[in-house]
């Protein structure tokens, strides 16, 4: 556990429009890593805040006929409501207009002039009101658009304030190569070393052309640089600059010693990891250790926007499916620094998928069921009992999840912690349905039960900690349902899982409502008419809903078969990395038998690999006899999230298709080893 003080930011948003979901991931994304933070028992600060002034602002308080104070405050509500609903628990909500921040923004013009740094001129040239930027002609885009926003710009000729940026080339690239991670991904900060090579020209920090911003110190006539004014914002929620001793939320989180992490998009990269560090440089503050600038959120593979009517603001999808949910959607989505897609269908797939079928029915069949019906409700005592292997693949399994994500949490790669996460609620969900303990129980089989029961249950208390940055709420909820109390983190106390064994046994568990209540066809329509996603608008919706419902299934559905009919193909082209995420894998089916009680399972077991056959449920025992498949090489899709059926959990799926006339599992043509990546 690191004692070492944690500081770590969003940027602080245009107030001209209200929070989308574009916003949220990245205010989600700082909350989950100040929450693991705070879990680690360390000292953790997390601001976020608004960005009231400059000429966007202004112009869009004159839109709506208001003074721009009036319309700030008017739109300061929203975004702190959105952060509420979302369960973002900032420390601080920092507001450019406020007096704290207007003086430290002030002070920090002062030390800049004091080092010489600042000299008056004329600036003429183009500015982008949309990006708050000034570009040289060579950068527009044809037609005068800001290459960024591919807004037009505005020719701008006034009396100017420049700061002397061009002066800090040399110290930039020589802090660039002292600190190799400053700034994250590498391609970005390799992007960002090779634009300050290109040399610095100095950059104008006031203008005298409009009024809605902070006066310069020594010329009231002049206001501050939108950008100086905002970047100052990280210090000044924390009472800096100012002299060591008199602030002690800045000596604490921005001193030498605290690790201050600046989470960006990668829009607003180059404000942070070059003019930034060189104002700090210029008034002889410390950096930031590290600016991670995340990539862009796409809708159904098209920038947000208002004209194009698909702009998600997030309160309406967590009415919907519940704050937690939303914030694992968003992580689980997007590589953190790439750039990803929202989509209906998708967040409805993961919620059916990996939360209902996957961690919820985990928590449901072992505390509602075996544990209630067979145990009294009451964590058993396993003490006396040796683990079997079976047991030990679990605990396993849950050490290496728990290290793999803090490590990703740590190298901020919340995607990639999800990963872990789910990695090992796949094992827990599989032991499960190994040892069967519904057999056991019937069997009587008790000291067997007990054990698999207590397994099940620490695996969901070291679950119910894992998830507690992403899902405050979830996790909650579960250690209501196994007996224990919410996590409080606090300074000094490292409550990440370590131990196995800890669940005390006689805790009384407490079965309570579904974690992840599963919606029917009928609910997700209801659901997808709220949220105005349903309708003329987007016709092939229902198709694609059902498709996703049955994502998870192990066989081809009606609908997804109906879609490869004459030219229901879907439309739009998809990235190859895209295709990519699918995994899938050349199989060789070890054994296949019919499911009891269903007229169209098969279970079969397939080598891909992997130490152990795979499980996987299949649609087609009407087409196909065991016999037939034993044996055969088949295109499994291994990294499909596990689904439960009958009783039994399907942990993939067989490439099938179907016409009119017949049904055909996909064979390999010629033998291969098993395990192969098809693509
Ligand atoms: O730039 N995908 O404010 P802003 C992912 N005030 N992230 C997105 C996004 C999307 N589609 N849209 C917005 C400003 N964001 C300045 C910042 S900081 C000192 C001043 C997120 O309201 C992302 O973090 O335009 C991006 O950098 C930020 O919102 C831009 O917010």
């Amino acid at each position: 556990m690191s004692d070492q003080a944690y500081y770590i930011t969003t940027p602080i948003y245009y107030v001209n429009d209200r929070p989308h979901i574009g916003h949220a991931y990245t205010t989600v994304a700082t909350d989950v890593l100040a929450r693991f933070a705070r879990l680690r028992g360390r000292p953790a600060r997390m601001l976020t805040g608004l960005d009231e002034h400059g000429l966007k602002v202004e112009r869009a308080a004159q839109k709506k006929g208001l003074e721009p104070q009036a319309f700030v405050d008017s739109m300061a509500a929203p975004f702190q409501d959105a952060w509420t609903h979302l369960r973002c628990a900032p420390d601080d909500f920092i507001r450019t207009t406020e007096a704290r921040h207007r003086e430290k923004a002030q002070a920090l013009w002062r030390r800049l002039e004091e080092a010489g740094d600042v000299y008056l001129g004329e600036y003429e040239g183009w500015y982008s009101v949309s990006s708050e930027q000034f570009f040289t002609e060579k950068e527009l885009l044809p037609g005068n658009l800001d290459p960024i926003s591919k807004k037009p710009v505005e020719k701008v000729r006034e009396q100017s304030y420049f700061f002397r940026l061009s002066q800090y080339t040399d110290r930039l690239l020589a802090w660039y190569d002292a600190h190799p991670g400053f700034v994250q991904p590498q391609g970005r900060f390799n992007e960002v070393k090779s634009f300050v090579a290109g040399g610095l020209r100095d950059l104008s920090i006031s203008r005298t052309s409009f009024r809605w911003g902070i006066p310069v110190p020594s010329a009231n006539d002049h206001v501050m640089y939108v950008w100086l004014d905002a970047l100052t914002n990280y210090m000044s929620a924390l009472g800096g600059p100012t002299e060591p001793g008199s602030a002690p939320l800045f000596d604490q989180f921005w001193g030498e010693n605290a690790e201050i992490t600046h989470i960006v998009g990668k829009d607003i990269l180059r404000f942070h990891a070059v003019y930034w560090p060189a104002f700090l440089m210029s008034a002889g503050l410390p950096l930031p250790t590290r600016i991670w600038a995340h990539g862009w959120l796409t809708v159904d593979g098209e920038k947000m926007s208002k004209s194009l009517g698909n702009f998600i603001p997030p309160e309406p999808l967590v009415d919907a499916f519940g704050a937690d949910v939303l914030r694992y959607y968003l992580m689980r989505e997007l590589a953190f620094g790439q750039d990803g897609d929202f989509s209906h269908d998708n967040l409805f797939a993961r919620y059916q998928g990996e939360l209902a079928n996957g961690l919820g029915n985990l928590l449901r069949r072992m505390v509602a069921s075996i544990v209630a019906n067979n145990l009294g409700g009451t964590v058993p005592d396993v003490t006396s009992l040796p683990n079997t292997e079976e047991e030990n693949v679990v605990i396993e399994a849950a050490q290496a999840a728990a290290k793999k994500t803090a490590e990703r949490l740590t190298a901020v790669a919340p995607q990639k912690a999800l990963d872990a996460i789910w990695e090992f609620v796949a094992v827990a969900n599989r032991y499960v349905d190994r040892t069967a303990p519904w057999a056991l129980a019937k069997e009587g089989n008790t000291e067997r039960l007990a054990q698999v029961a207590y397994t099940v249950l620490e695996s969901l208390r070291w679950l119910s900690i894992m998830v507690w940055p992403f899902m405050p709420d979830k996790s909650d909820m579960m250690r209501a349902q196994l007996g224990l109390p919410a996590l409080s983190p606090a300074a000094g106390a490292d409550l990440w899982p370590a131990e196995w064994g800890q669940l005390p046994a006689g805790t009384q568990t407490a079965p309570g409502d579904a974690l992840f209540p599963r919606f029917d066809k009928k609910q997700q329509r209801d659901i997808r008419v709220k949220l105005g996603i349903d309708g003329d608008k987007r016709k092939d919706d229902r198709a694609r809903e059902n498709a996703s419902a049955d994502k998870s299934a192990a066989t081809p559905s009606k609908s997804t078969a109906k879609k490869a009919d004459g030219n229901a193909i879907e439309s739009g082209a998809i990235e190859f990395e895209d295709f990519l995420k699918v995994d899938l894998r050349v199989g060789t089916i070890q054994s296949a038998e019919p499911v009891k009680k269903s007229n169209k399972l098969l279970r079969l077991l397939i080598d891909i690999g992997e130490p152990e056959p795979r499980q996987v449920l299949a649609g087609i025992s009407k087409h196909y006899a065991p016999e037939q498949l034993a044996g055969t090489q088949v295109v499994v899709v291994a990294n499909l999230k596990p689904r439960t059926m009958m009783g039994l959990t399907s942990h993939g799926m067989v490439l099938a298709g179907s016409d009119e006339q017949a049904f055909s599992v996909l064979r390999v043509e010629k033998p291969i080893k098993p395990g192969t990546r098809v693509s």
